[in-house]
This record gives structure tokens, C-alpha cells and sequence, in this order.
């Protein structure tokens, strides 16, 4: 064997060794495992959303055991809640002649119209049951300026009033997000999105997520979400080792 091959040869002996002694939680290779510096958002996981209540999200009910399981990964938990005043401007019984899932424009645009939802304190807008989240940290309130809607925990829909979540994350030294929750095409896509354009790493969890779909807006949210550079993932990608 002259020298140059005596070389390639070690080369590969020493990969293969390598590969041999390689613990096996490395060789579940490309899993996340979630950083002191990473935190799961659990966005809209109330009754409003789930079968029975005011906004049902088809199969809403499905992202709770998913969340529950993956939340053990995760030293940060934020979690958000729809909270909106009675005779919200997001209802269509606010206005005349205006039918749930038609849309208006209000001074900040286009705004969908939804059935009452959500109301403060009212049963429709608890927490669903069984979300089990004990270590949760902060549970941030949105939607409750009466003439604005907040699809994102970030920023209302006057993309100019921000709720203090930006803040808070960054004052904790946060710095990548894994969103999770209700409705992958409203509240979880803006909260994603506005969390690329505040800095932040973002991932979606596409199975601990449903979707409204209303006239292709779940297909629309990914294609921005994906623009804006949010990574989608699903539960199984995460080492929740
Ligand atoms: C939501 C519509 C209206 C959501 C909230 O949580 O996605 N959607 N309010
Ligand atoms: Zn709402």
C-alpha cells in the first residue's frame, strides 16, 4: 500500500469506528431538541375553538394530546388566549346586515367577520380542559380592544398596537419559537409570522395545529409562512428524550 492510499484507507477505518461508537440519540438524526432558549407558544387552545364551542375549528379537539406530549421538551411555555370584548368589531353581530365568515373593511383593512367568540371571562373562552401545561409561564390576552382584532400575540390587526410579547421573549433571552395550537391559518399563522419579522427563529408544528380553511386560507398561510421563513415541522421531529 503506498502512503496516499495508507491514508484513505485510516480514513475510512477511523469513519467507520466512528459510526460504530456513535451513542444512539445521535443516530435519530435531524430530531430538534428544544434550548434553554426556545420556547413553545400554545396559541387559542379554548372551548371557542373545539367542538361545541362558538368557532369550532374542524377537529380542534386533536391538537391537545399532541401539545401535552411535546410540552415536556420545552423549558418555556407561553400560552395565548382570544379574548374579546362583547360586541367585538370582529363579530358580525356588530354590525347590520352582516353574516359570520363575511368580510368588512375597517380602518386597518380587511377584517373577516366571525360568530361571537371568545367573550372574556365567559366559559367559551377558558382553556380546554385538558390542556395540561403546568410549567406554562406567561398567558398573554389578545383581541380585547374592542374595535381591533389580534390575530397574533404580537401585534394587533392595526399592525401598530403591540401586546408585549416581543418584549418579554426577548427579555428572557428567547430566541426560537415552535407555535402551536388554533387556527393554523389565523392566530397561529400572524403569531409565526410576526415572530420572523420581530427576529425570532419560528418553527410551526403542523400536527399540533388545525385550520379554519376558509376559501384556500389554510394552503395561503403556509405559502406566507413559508416565504417569511418559517420552518414546518411536525411532533415526531422533535426528541422529546
Ligand atoms: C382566531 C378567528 C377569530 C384564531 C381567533 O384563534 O385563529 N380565528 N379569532
Ligand atoms: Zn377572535
Amino acid at each position: 500500500m503506498n502512503p496516499t492510499h495508507r491514508r484513505a484507507f485510516l480514513h475510512t477505518l477511523s469513519l467507520a469506528g466512528l459510526a460504530a461508537s456513535a451513542p444512539l440519540a445521535a443516530l435519530a438524526a435531524g430530531k430538534v431538541k428544544p434550548g434553554a432558549n426556545s420556547a413553545l407558544i400554545v396559541v387559542d387552545v379554548q372551548n371557542c375553538f373545539v367542538t361545541g364551542g362558538t368557532l369550532p375549528v374542524k377537529n380542534g379537539e386533536e391538537v391537545v394530546p399532541v401539545i401535552n406530549k411535546i410540552a415536556g421538551a420545552f423549558q418555556n411555555i407561553v400560552v395565548t388566549q382570544d379574548w374579546h370584548t362583547a360586541g367585538h368589531a370582529s363579530f358580525a353581530s356588530s354590525y347590520g346586515g352582516k353574516k359570520p365568515f363575511e368580510t368588512t373593511t375597517l380602518k386597518y383593512g380587511q377584517q373577516v367577520l366571525w360568530p361571537d367568540h371568545c367573550v372574556q371571562g365567559t366559559d367559551d373562552a377558558a382553556l380546554h380542559k385538558d390542556l395540561k401545561l403546568p410549567t406554562a409561564q406567561l398567558i398573554i390576552r389578545k383581541g380585547y380592544n374592542k374595535g381591533v382584532d389580534s390575530y397574533s400575540a404580537f401585534q394587533e390587526a392595526d399592525r401598530k398596537t403591540v401586546t408585549g410579547l416581543a418584549g418579554y421573549l426577548k427579555a428572557r433571552g428567547i430566541k426560537t419559537l415552535y407555535v402551536t395550537g388554533l387556527a393554523t391559518d389565523f392566530c397561529v399563522a400572524w403569531t409565526a409570522m410576526d415572530a420572523r419579522a420581530a427576529g425570532f427563529e419560528v418553527s410551526v408544528i403542523e400536527d399540533a395545529c388545525r385550520g379554519i380553511d376558509l376559501n384556500g386560507s389554510l394552503a395561503a398561510a403556509w405559502k406566507q409562512m413559508t416565504a417569511k421563513g418559517v420552518k414546518r415541522l411536525q411532533s415526531a421531529d422533535l426528541d422529546l428524550a
